[in-house]
């Protein structure tokens, strides 16, 4: 089966509340979805999860389909894959991992739907339903009542676990608030990148609210500042953006920078980049969750397979659909006891619903195999 064609689904999908962190709030979700089209008619799907400007990670959506058009199509099309095989020849394209991912998934789902094996299956999920956690943004109000509202609700669906986003002047006071609420409810929090090694003190009067951990508080490329803060503090430091290799994985964990790490196999290139962090940090006893990126149902169910791998022993940032979409492309997850089910048909058991992908595109990029 060759790759004949790969289409660029550029959607646009209202979000049921602003979603607010330490460098922006996104009010919609811009987000591109990969057909990959073989040669005995398979649709294989991946998700671009890029944001719609580069404030968060280097790449960006309308970058990456540049990157996907001129680099990463021409590889592909026309071609017969593995996924290891497709792995190593992406990666003569330095960075983009975000976009080499939806490729990568793109034509890993038509691959395994051809040998009609589940991507939880390929990677060896050992769980039929992964615990759920929740993200929480600043609250546009910035007020506690509007957060504790919010927590409430997430607390009320059943999530296993709740995320505060923190930023300096808004940490230590939104925590102990829904601490308080909350005594028991596994908590922690994500300031992505807002803090500096000066806060290290100030970060370590977080250890008395009982956190499972600190999700990234310093720049991403700053080993040592996580050090610092780790030394700092009690609560266990993860990092997220830090991680975009299984070397830098390695590099957190034998350099004491980080005790667990967020996995997202965007940020690493794909899911059997993704599986080798995993294998890692299980054989060196360092737990492990899946990060989210606001994904549509196509890379919700990809990241569920992922998440149902033994080492994935946090609850992860894998919430329902209806945290964020009102209504989603793909019919929608919905939360059961505070999980989800790990999808089960071949590849990675979703795609998206014809008349949803129709309605909510604004672009659409059609690129051929030529002979
Ligand atoms: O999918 O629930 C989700 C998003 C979870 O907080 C989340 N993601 O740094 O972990 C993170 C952020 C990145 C996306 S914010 C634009
Ligand atoms: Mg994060």
């Amino acid at each position: 089966m060759s790759i004949e064609a790969l289409r660029l689904h550029s959607l646009e999908i209202p979000l049921v509340r602003p979603f607010r962190t330490s460098f922006g709030t996104q009010t919609v979700r811009d987000v591109v979805l990969v057909e990959a089209i073989d040669s005995d008619g398979r649709h294989g799907w991946g998700e671009c999860v890029t944001m719609a400007w580069p404030g968060y990670n280097a790449e960006y959506t309308a970058g990456a389909v540049a990157v996907i058009e001129r680099y990463l199509a021409p590889i592909v099309l026309g071609q017969d894959w593995d996924p290891e095989r497709l792995r190593s020849k992406l990666d003569v394209i330095r960075g983009n991992e975000l976009a080499k991912a939806s490729v990568a998934t793109a034509v890993l789902d038509a691959w395994l739907q051809s040998r009609e094996q589940s991507l939880g299956d390929y990677l060896g999920a050992v769980r039929d339903h992964v615990d759920c956690g929740v993200s929480v943004g600043i609250p546009t109000s910035e007020t506690i009542a509007e957060l504790l509202e919010e927590v409430g609700g997430y607390v009320d669906a059943g999530y296993r676990r709740i995320k505060l986003k923190i930023e300096p002047g808004w940490d230590l006071e939104p925590v102990a608030a829904v601490r308080e609420l909350w005594p028991s409810i596994p908590l922690q929090v994500d300031a992505n990148q807002a803090y500096t090694r000066e806060h290290a003190h100030h970060l370590a009067r977080l250890d008395e609210f009982d956190l499972l951990l600190i999700e990234q508080p310093l720049g991403e490329d700053d080993w040592w500042g996580h050090r610092i803060v780790a030394e700092a503090c009690a609560t266990p430091i993860c990092l997220d953006e830090s991680i975009l290799s299984l070397e830098s994985a390695e590099a957190a964990i034998e350099f004491k920078a980080a005790s667990n790490i967020n996995i997202k196999p965007g940020r690493v290139g794909g899911f059997v980049q993704a599986k080798e962090i995993h294998d890692l940090c299980l054989s060196r006893e360092i737990p492990v969750w899946c990060g989210g990126m606001l994904e549509t149902g196509v890379g919700r169910a990809a990241n569920i397979a992922l998440a149902a791998l033994p080492g994935f022993t946090l609850p992860g940032d894998t919430s329902a659909s209806n945290r964020y979409y009102a209504e989603d492309v793909t019919k929608p997850f919905v939360l059961d006891n505070g999980t989800l089910p790990v999808p089960t048909g071949p590849g990675i058991g979703i795609a998206p619903i014809p008349e949803n992908l129709t309605a909510m595109r604004v672009d659409l990029i059609e690129l051929m195999a030529t002979r």
